[in-house]
């Protein structure tokens, strides 16, 4: 059903996609884009035209037209028409979209805890276990590790004020609200370091909310939680350091 008929080349040549629902959000806004763009221009052109085409003359007097002949009413009403229906179109590609991405939610392959304070992000990893509020949880400022093709449900909070968790690259963008746990997901489709921003007005420090995203591959990421393992259980390995 509503099979998009064109790819969304401008906003992936602004920002790159690293989302399952990525491509879902760019066809919808570029839909819109579209839409209002065409609108647009045809509106001002026919603007221009008209004043120039109708400018003042001499020996020719203005006339006042009410627009309650039937003969013109037809310019207000065709248009507000068409207005309607690629609302409708809109709405309906829309809602799809926001279905898949704010109210379904896919079973969970990890998860990790987020919370936005005046002015840092805080992420807590689930670590190997893949579960929160375990020893092997990894906590950390500013840097959100994850792995690529894996599905992640996060629990998002703020301590202070309102914040908002926004990734460009998977074109989420979250509300953080304090004493209220919201949980969303998404899945990373490519592996790089990308920028997390707050994008909600928090205060003189909101500007400094800028965090970083390092989506790894499996390898990688496993290597990640080694290194980063916390102290007690780095220490409980068996291993001898430098020896695995
Ligand atoms: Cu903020």
């Amino acid at each position: 059903m509503l099979e998009p008929i064109f790819e969304p080349f401008i906003i992936r040549s602004l920002v790159p996609a690293a989302s399952t629902f990525a491509d879902d959000i760019d066809h919808v806004w570029e839909l819109i884009f579209w839409i209002t763009n065409f609108w647009f221009v045809l509106t001002a052109g026919i603007f221009f035209w008209l004043c120039f085409r109708f400018k003042k003359r001499d020996g020719q007097k203005a006339e006042y037209i009410t627009g309650e002949l039937k003969s013109e009413k037809k310019f207000v009403s065709y248009p507000h028409y068409a207005v309607l229906v690629f609302d409708v179109m809109i709405v309906l590609f829309a809602v799809k979209v926001w279905f898949d991405v704010k109210q379904d939610l896919p079973p969970a392959e990890s998860q990790v805890r987020i919370t936005g304070q005046q002015w840092a992000w805080v992420f807590q990893h689930a670590g190997p276990d893949a579960k929160l509020d375990t020893a092997d949880d990894i906590t950390k400022v500013n840097e959100l590790h994850v792995e690529k093709d894996v599905l992640y449900h996060y629990q998002l909070s703020a301590a202070d004020v309102l914040h908002n968790f926004s990734v460009p690259v998977f074109r989420l963008k979250q509300d953080a609200i304090p004493g209220r746990v919201i949980t969303g997901w998404f899945e990373p489709t490519q592996t790089g370091e990308y920028s997390v921003q707050c994008a909600e007005i928090c205060g003189v420090g909101h500007g400094l909310m800028g965090a970083r995203i390092f989506i790894e591959d499996a390898e990688q990421h496993a290597a990640w939680m080694q290194q980063n393992a916390p102290l007690a259980l780095a220490q409980a390995d068996v291993t001898p350091a430098g020896e695995e």
